[in-house]
């Protein structure tokens, strides 16, 4: 990518897309264009199609999507096939229509088989049945692939997918409903010991493993992709590690500094048992993961609950 290319960034103000312009704006790139959501609502296709006519960019980050925790997917399932549907083909079709000279679409690891075996390498995908709380999601991230797979096989288009892990970092989400797990227990662990509380409520047996990447990586990971692969098949991008929801938590909780007691709430859903990526592709692309999942934690901890 050329520093004065023009870069749409979709999804500019979730974790994703702002770790995005971050790392495009340390690099130098100055031509970033975005849209809150209220200016351009990327559901509609008309409102998109004047977009991309006004701006005519050059290279595409598609990180706008309805995302959140097991319990977000579970009940949300109609809004998170139909706003990803919409979202992704919009954006995706119109940046075949106006010449985009490549685009960059994240998709998500709930979208292999619950049972494939791991670490999950790129070709399961499609070889079993889906994690039903986040079938829905994964349905419309899979179809978003292959969106992206299609017009560069019919049309000559350059649109990759890459494959992140479960993410944190700047700018998550920390409502206790529908956050993912990571947020959800900085916060209830930091409020807890606040409020000198005796207990605090994790959800599931803790058995599931979960492997967490800083989104400042997947963004450094995504530029180091948009200037050095072209290709059908999507790339994972993680760590290579795991821990199992009790180590997190506990892990989360010595970080804290909160001394009460964990109940599991095992009313709540495990979701899939595992979904370890398998990264020799990326490694083999020349990118591997910096932060540490501690040090990682310490950071997100410190910058939403210490330094405020
Ligand atoms: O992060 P999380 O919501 O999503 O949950 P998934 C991961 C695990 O942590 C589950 C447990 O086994 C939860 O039961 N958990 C424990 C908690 N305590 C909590 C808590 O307080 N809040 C939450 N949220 N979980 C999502 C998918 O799956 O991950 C999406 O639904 C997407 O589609 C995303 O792929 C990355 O890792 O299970």
């Amino acid at each position: 990518m050329e520093l004065d290319a023009k870069i749409y960034v979709a999804g500019h103000k979730g974790m994703v897309g702002s770790a995005v312009v971050r790392a495009l704006k340390e690099k130098g790139y100055t031509r970033i264009v975005w849209r809150d959501s209220k200016e351009l609502d990327l559901t509609q296709q008309s409102e998109v199609v004047d977009f991309f006519e006004k701006e005519q960019p050059d290279y595409v980050f598609l990180a706008a999507a309805k995302v959140g925790g097991i319990e977000a997917n579970n009940s949300l399932r109609a809004e998170f096939l139909y706003e990803n549907l919409m979202i992704q083909n919009n954006v995706i079709h119109q940046s075949y229509k106006y010449k985009v000279k490549k685009l960059l679409f994240f998709a998500s690891s709930c979208i292999f088989p619950k049972y494939a075996p791991q670490p999950l390498k790129e070709d399961y995908l499609l070889t079993g049945a889906l994690e039903p709380t986040n079938e829905p999601y994964a349905i419309a991230k899979i179809a978003g692939i292959k969106l992206c797979e299609n017009y560069n096989r019919q049309y000559g288009c350059n649109f990759i997918s890459v494959m992140p892990s479960n993410l944190y970092g700047p700018n998550d989400n920390y409502d206790l409903k529908h956050s993912h797990v990571l947020p959800a227990l900085l916060r209830k662990f930091h409020e807890a010991k606040q409020g000198n509380l005796a207990r605090v409520e994790v959800w599931g047996s803790g058995r599931p493993k979960r492997e967490f990447l800083h989104v400042d990586d997947l963004a450094q990971a995504s530029l180091h992709l948009m200037e050095t692969y072209a290709g059908n098949v999507f790339v994972n991008i993680g760590t290579g590690e795991d821990l199992s929801i009790k180590a997190l938590a506990e892990l989360i909780q010595n970080i804290v500094g909160y001394k009460g007691e964990m109940i599991w709430n095992t009313d709540k859903p495990d979701g899939t048992p595992r979904k370890l990526l398998d990264v020799s592709l990326i490694h083999s692309l020349g990118w591997s993961h910096e932060m540490d999942l501690e040090e990682g934690i310490e950071r997100v901890y410190r910058e939403k609950f210490i330094d405020v």
